[in-house]
């Protein structure tokens, strides 16, 4: 079948270049073959089990961030260094071309959008980078990253035709990566062609070598179905690499996992389709995106939790994975419209850190656990090879279990997990496994192991701890550091687990810390068996290996709160992972930002949000003293040389702003139902043509991006003059398209004829609105206020979903035929030459305040009337409201916070249906549909906000009811007061109002 499959694309292929070979008289972009660019550099190089960076293997352990979802460079660090601190080496980000090339022909990455502060933060913090630059994205942002213009463009896209729309991006950001690449000191070392292009329509083409790009190429094949594998006579990248989501994208019910869904042929796809390169995961599950109307991102986070990790994870690292980007890692926001219409405006994603930043999910520290073992087992994870599949029953004593053996020398990783991975069964079981010393029944001193529930182990024989062999231990390995005269190892288990280990040591142990352990020297070999507890244990074998025995978690003492800190390496390398410098392993607790070696002081800085006891346990002998941020430094160590010392927290006074409190101004935002409006300065809607491919049926184009309107609200006004035909009880019936949960209103000069007001599944919607009483004779203004919610998106290759009009589709008036009515139409001023270009082509619609950059710092409201959005509107309309606060957060803090509106009765009956853009500073960081929620709470992140001074915020507030509405609540709260070490966060630009020329 994927033979076949094959061969067909590759014949499709092999014909569609020669017809754009011979038509353009040249190759199309250029295939790479790796053969030719395995000698373009030699800092990254790659065999079939891992890559190399300066001649050391590496795993590329990798989270996805998206610099354009966190608009504030100053805090690409924060999220950096808590990257950093889970123990990845790695950051894979995409780069949204619509942001950047809004108006066709012109590329911008300035400001909130540039790239470099991006690429120095992740050298600061030492993550290697692997860029995505699409063009084409998918990531649930509007049209997947195509450029609204893209909608008026012929040409199939992802096919050869469409190729030359994205030479001007592609040549730009090409120019930009090729500079931040290894080769040129920065940490870029890896670039993703395209995405998911799993198909052969196009040959994969960007971008191509002439870029100056010289470092390896990956591809992301939607699933290891074969696509462009080195060697492939389609064209082919260097390394190849595919998606990986096992449990999908319905987080409805946190504790279903669909059945049958943990991959189980990967590495036999793997080994036929792309032998010579590494095991790569370009897209693993991190959690899921939500949508209009779904669960919220705390029940995603709760369903992809802690334990599909552990299963989903450790499954992953069976395979031989060397390559591994976790989807997402912070997820962030889509401010600004940027989103596609699948989603709101959180992409918080249920990852590891939260969309305010914070780690208080479980799911952070068991990735820590996770990427850390990996880590700590260097080169012999990295060459070792699968020896066959999970089995069930195989080397375990029940069938209910499976265990997948990898093999790297003597070394043996043995993953065990339940045969049904969504099983919550608790199940005891013994191992039998070969070691050195020869097959051992797992445990010797105790009756069985036990797997509780939805969990996953990686058992270990013959693991080599810094010169002692580890015979085998049931309990996991978090990691193990060599020091000049000692070694530290941390082994942890689940709650109520008993556990052994055993090392091939003549040496005895004694118990330094805790209880519960017994150890008994056999013939060869010295044996340890525990009950997990809570409380440590800490055993020294012989002089010098210190062995940890930790519970997973329970309370401060586990394994969550332990940290590894790369120290900074000799350059090159610097900052980034050096896989045989050391690192010191420190029990801390919130989090550990950097560890540094100051004198004889390792300094750390960190976050904590109690007072918290650091201890050292592993550190380098140079090391005297240890300081967290402020305090210290402290020399005191324990009986065993355990470096200790206090970080004390002192809550801060947080003073918020109560918005009821505020004078609130506020401008009628919809002028156009006024009887009096004038829109002779807008869009005539007077196109008879458009390469749309989904034909228009109205005598003229309606739709927003034939005009050049890509984003947000459109508003329509229609001209006709009545002519005694409309009837008693005639109607105007209109239908819109503007994506899942959007919404429309409609107005004859002032009278409100009606709504849409949306629906979580509905992406098109047709009202018919009874007219009032006419005059024959009388001129008519109709307004139709449209909300889109972004553009779909454009997958698969060659689709055209991506071109679905946005606006009126179409209409009827009684009595007229369609051509009695002009139209014109808005959307935001100036539409692809828009006006902000600091907040970018997507941040504002076509509301009269938008068009007019009311929703700026410091807009002209003086003459405004005052009104709070808390005070019922009557009927239909919009309203813009606007005010101003003072934030004085303390430094040295870091306290983020969120715009909470309430779930309120009147939401839930949908009597009064609202929606609300939230502006901050200008910038667009909430939609709120009070009828289809789920967001409720708008995390807005400092360098928005001003921590210290004032504050402009705005919000519109479109009733769609003829009951009106109004805002039941808003409030700022934090949601975090974190003491913190990291530096100041500066402040992203927030260019004030300026009246606007032409606007309207
Ligand atoms: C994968 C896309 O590559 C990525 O851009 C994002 O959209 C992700 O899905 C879902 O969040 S496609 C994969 C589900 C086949």
């Amino acid at each position: 079948m994927a033979f076949s499959r094959l061969l067909i694309a590759l014949v499709l292929s092999i014909l569609s270049l020669q017809v754009v070979a011979r038509a353009l008289g040249r190759q199309p972009h250029e295939l790479i073959k790796p053969y030719k660019r395995a000698a373009l550099q030699d800092i990254v190089t790659w065999d079939q089990y891992s890559m190399s960076v300066h001649g050391k293997r590496i795993f590329f352990y990798s989270g996805e961030v998206h610099p354009f979802r966190l608009p504030v460079p100053g805090l690409y660090l924060d999220i950096f260094q808590k990257i950093k601190a889970l123990g990845y080496t790695g950051v894979s980000f995409y780069i949204d071309w619509a942001l950047l090339e809004g108006q066709q022909g012109t590329f911008t990455a300035e400001g909130v959008f540039a790239l470099e502060p991006f690429f120095d933060a992740a050298s600061q913090a030492g993550l290697y980078l692997l860029a995505r630059p699409g063009p084409y994205i998918n990531a649930e942002t509007s049209g997947g990253g195509f450029p609204g213009w893209l909608q008026r463009t012929e040409e199939i896209y992802r096919t050869p035709a469409y190729v030359k729309y994205t030479d001007n991006y592609a040549s730009n950001v090409g120019a930009i990566l090729a500079k931040a690449q290894i080769t040129n000191g920065g940490p870029i070392i890896l670039l993703q062609i395209e995405n998911e292009y799993s198909d052969a329509l196009n040959g994969i083409t960007f971008p191509n070598k002439n870029a100056g790009i010289v470092i390896p190429f990956l591809n992301n094949d939607i699933a290891p179905e074969g696509w462009f594998t080195p060697g492939n006579i389609t064209g082919s990248v260097d390394i190849y690499g595919h998606d990986d989501y096992p449990m999908g994208f319905n987080c409805m019910v946190p504790s279903t996992w669909p059945v049958n869904s943990l991959p189980s042929n990967f590495r036999e796809l793997h080994d036929l389709e792309s032998p010579t390169t590494p095991f790569a995961i370009i897209e693993n599950q991190g959690g899921s995106s939500d949508a209009w109307g779904g669960p919220g991102y705390g029940t995603c986070a709760a369903w992809f939790n802690e334990e599909a990790e552990r299963v989903i994870y450790k499954n992953d690292f069976i395979l031989g994975t060397a390559i591994i980007n976790m989807y997402m890692t912070y997820g962030g926001t889509n401010w600004g419209n940027l989103g596609f219409p699948g989603i709101y405006t959180s992409y918080d994603y249920g990852a590891v850190i939260a969309e305010d930043r914070t780690i208080f999910r479980e799911k952070y520290s068991e990735a820590k656990l996770d990427a850390n073992f990996v880590m700590a087992s260097g080169d012999v994870y990295l060459t070792a090879v699968p020896t066959e599949s999970a089995v069930n029953g195989t080397m375990v004593s029940t069938d209910s279990l499976a265990v997948a053996p990898l093999k790297s020398g003597s070394t043996g990783f043995y993953v065990v997990r339940h045969s049904d991975y969504t099983s919550q069964e608790s199940t005891k079981y013994r191992l039998t496994v070969p070691t050195s010393q020869g097959n051992i029944d797992i445990p010797q001193l105790s009756s069985t192991l036990t797997l509780n529930g939805r969990d996953s182990k990686i058992h270990v024989t013959d693991y080599n701890v810094g010169g002692t062999n580890m015979l085998y231990s049931s309990a996991e390995i978090f990691t193990w550091k060599a020091y000049d005269s000692y070694k530290v190892l941390i082994l942890y288990g689940g709650p109520g687990e008993t556990h052994e280990a055993a090392f091939a040591t003549a040496s005895n142990g004694k118990i330094l810390e805790g209880s519960g352990v017994t150890i008994k020297p056999t013939s060869g070999s010295l044996q340890l068996n525990w009950a997990v507890t809570s409380g440590r244990k800490v055993i020294q074998i012989g002089t010098e290996l210190f062995v940890y025995l930790l519970e997973r978690y329970t309370n401060r003492d586990d394994a969550y709160n332990y940290w590894v800190l790369d120290l900074p390496s000799p350059s090159p390398v610097n900052n980034f992972h050096d896989p045989s410098n050391t690192a010191v392993i420190v029990q801390a607790d919130y989090l550990l930002h950097t560890a540094t070696i100051q004198g004889s002081t390792l300094a750390l800085i960190g976050d904590i949000n109690a007072t918290t006891a650091i201890e050292v346990v592993g550190y380098p002998s140079s090391v005297t003293g240890v300081s967290f941020n402020q305090f210290g430094p402290s020399t005191a160590k324990n009986s065993w040389g355990v470096l200790g010392g206090l970080a004390t927290y002192t809550a801060p006074t947080i003073s918020l702003p109560v918005f009821t409190d505020l004078v609130w101004k506020v401008i009628d935002s919809l002028p156009e139902a006024r009887p009096d409006y004038d829109d002779s300065n807008w869009v005539n809607a007077d196109h008879t043509k458009s390469t749309n491919p989904f034909p228009f049926v109205t005598p003229t184009s309606l739709y927003g991006s034939d005009y050049g309107f890509n984003t947000g609200n459109l508003v329509y006004r229609g001209h006709f003059t009545a002519n005694g035909n409309e009837d008693n009880a005639g109607t105007f019936s209109v239908s819109c398209t503007g994506g899942l949960a959007f919404g429309f209103s409609v107005w004859l000069d002032d009278t409100f004829l009606g709504s849409w007001a949306g629906d979580a599944l509905i992406e098109s919607n047709q009202q018919t609105l009874t007219l009032p009483a006419l005059t024959a004779g009388q001129k008519v203004n109709l307004t139709v206020l449209v909300d889109t919610m972004g553009f779909e998106e454009a997958a698969p290759i060659g689709s055209n979903a991506m071109k679905t009009p946005r606006g009126i589709m179409n209409y009827g008036l009684s009595g007229h035929a369609n051509t009695d009515v002009t139209w014109k139409i808005t959307g935001n001023l100036g539409g692809e030459e828009y006006v902000d270009k600091t907040r970018g082509p997507l941040n504002e619609g076509g509301l009269y305040a938008e068009r007019n950059g009311y929703h700026l710092p410091n807009p002209p409201s003086g003459p405004w009337e005052e009104s709070k959005p808390f005070d019922s509107l009557f009927g239909a309309g919009v309203y813009f409201y606007t005010t101003s606060f003072d934030l004085n957060i303390p430094a040295g803090y870091d306290v983020p916070l969120s715009f909470e509106f309430e779930r309120t009765a009147a939401d839930a009956s949908a009597t009064q249906n609202y929606r609300c853009q939230l502006y901050v500073h200008g910038y667009q960081f909430g939609k709120f549909i009070n009828n289809i929620g789920p967001q409720y709470s708008f995390p807005v992140p400092e360098g928005v906000l001003n921590y210290s001074g004032v504050n402009y915020i705005a919000l519109s507030l479109w009733s769609l009811s003829s009951a009106g509405s109004a805002v039941e609540s808003l409030q700022l709260i934090s949601t975090a007061t974190i003491q913190s070490g990291f530096e100041t966060v500066a402040l992203s630009p927030q260019p004030t109002w300026i009246a606007r020329p032409g606007a309207y």
